[in-house]
């Protein structure tokens, strides 16, 4: 709690300053292809200052690029940009310090700027009353959350939400936290009336249609192989071969080959389980690397996961089984498998 007493002072003179003014358009800033904590903060704030001094005109700038899955968890939140119609008179930024992240050409000619972040920066000009840079909090959402607590403002059930996410986002779903990180988490999860599975759902992006099509193809038409007790798979697709190669891999296949046909040239994406990465010791990288310069191509990656492209129409069904032969070879020569052992379709 020493850390958020830390805060208090900054907290108060941010929110004086804020209630003084008569009139004023304040925007809200946040960083360039925002994460899930810039947004959440971003909303959070905006519903703070309109409760504390409702004579404010406050705006959440629309940020720039917005990646689809960011835009996706606005879209359930309800959460609506608004559009600057005149420079405003004070800008505030949010989980963003440092100039080179915050490319709004207004912003130079905004005199006053207010600084909430977790993050160090100091190549912005302004007030130290008016700069809350708390760098040992997981989240910015968890800071603005502490503006709340300190003046008791309520927090609606779907903000608590979007806050609950900002912070289980930014704490890599808790891989890094803090206490009062999980002191915010658990009151803010209360609030929302939400399961943590719900919550986590929140953050995490549903694969768009197409790519769902192209995993469940990669199922229908798979074909089984087997050696010993490993099953091996191999399938075609149009696009998404990497996902289709993992859907598989989730499926049960100890390891995977997809092929799909990008027009000019063909991919073959590859995965393979961990736990038979760690029983035979297989890379993919190399294996995949190997048969793509075979057929004139080129590929590689990590141990389990790999791809190689090559150009030769006519060779997509070869590919697939050069793939198993080498996957077979290497096997062989480790004596996982005996040496008269051949795949057999399943
Ligand atoms: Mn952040």
């Amino acid at each position: 709690m020493v850390r958020v007493k830390k805060q208090q002072n900054k907290i108060d003179s941010i929110v004086d300053f804020f209630k003084k003014k008569k009139s004023a358009t304040v925007a809200l800033y946040i960083h360039e292809s925002p994460d899930i904590d810039a947004i959440s903060s971003q909303f959070a704030f905006k519903y703070f200052l309109g409760k504390i001094n409702p004579k404010l005109k406050v705006c959440a700038v629309k940020p720039h690029p917005i990646h689809p899955s960011v835009k996706a968890y606005s879209r359930k939140l309800d959460f609506n940009f608004d559009k600057l119609s005149k420079n405003p008179d004070i800008a505030v930024l949010l989980d963003a310090s440092t100039m080179s992240l915050l490319p709004y050409p207004e912003l130079e000619e905004i005199e006053t700027k207010v600084i909430i972040d977790h993050h160090s920066g100091d190549d912005i000009k302004t007030d130290s009353s008016l700069s809350l840079i708390d760098t040992d909090a997981i989240s910015c959402t968890e800071i603005v959350y502490n503006f709340f607590k300190k003046y008791e403002i309520a927090i609606p059930q779907n903000l608590a939400a979007a806050m609950a996410a900002g912070i289980i986002a930014d704490s890599a779903r808790f891989h890094v936290s803090t206490p009062d990180a999980f002191k915010a988490i658990a009151e803010l999860q209360e609030i929302s009336k939400k399961k943590y599975v719900d919550l986590i759902h929140l953050i995490s992006s549903e694969p768009d249609l197409s790519r769902k099509i192209a995993q469940l193809k990669a199922a229908q038409r798979l074909k089984m192989y087997k050696v010993d007790d490993f099953l091996f798979a191999t399938s075609y697709v149009g696009a998404f071969e990497s996902n289709s190669a993992s859907a598989l891999v989730y499926l049960g296949a100890d390891v995977s080959f997809v092929l799909s046909d990008n027009k000019d040239s063909f991919v073959v994406s590859s995965r393979a389980s961990s736990a038979f990465i760690s029983k035979t010791g297989l890379d993919l990288g190399k294996l995949m690397g190997t048969v793509g310069m075979k057929l004139g191509g080129t590929g590689g990656g990590h141990p389990g996961a790999a791809a190689f492209s090559f150009h030769d129409g006519g060779k997509e069904q070869q590919a697939l089984q050069m793939c198993l032969d080498e996957l077979l070879n290497f096997l062989k020569q480790r004596k996982i498998v005996k040496k008269e052992q051949t795949l057999h379709i399943h």
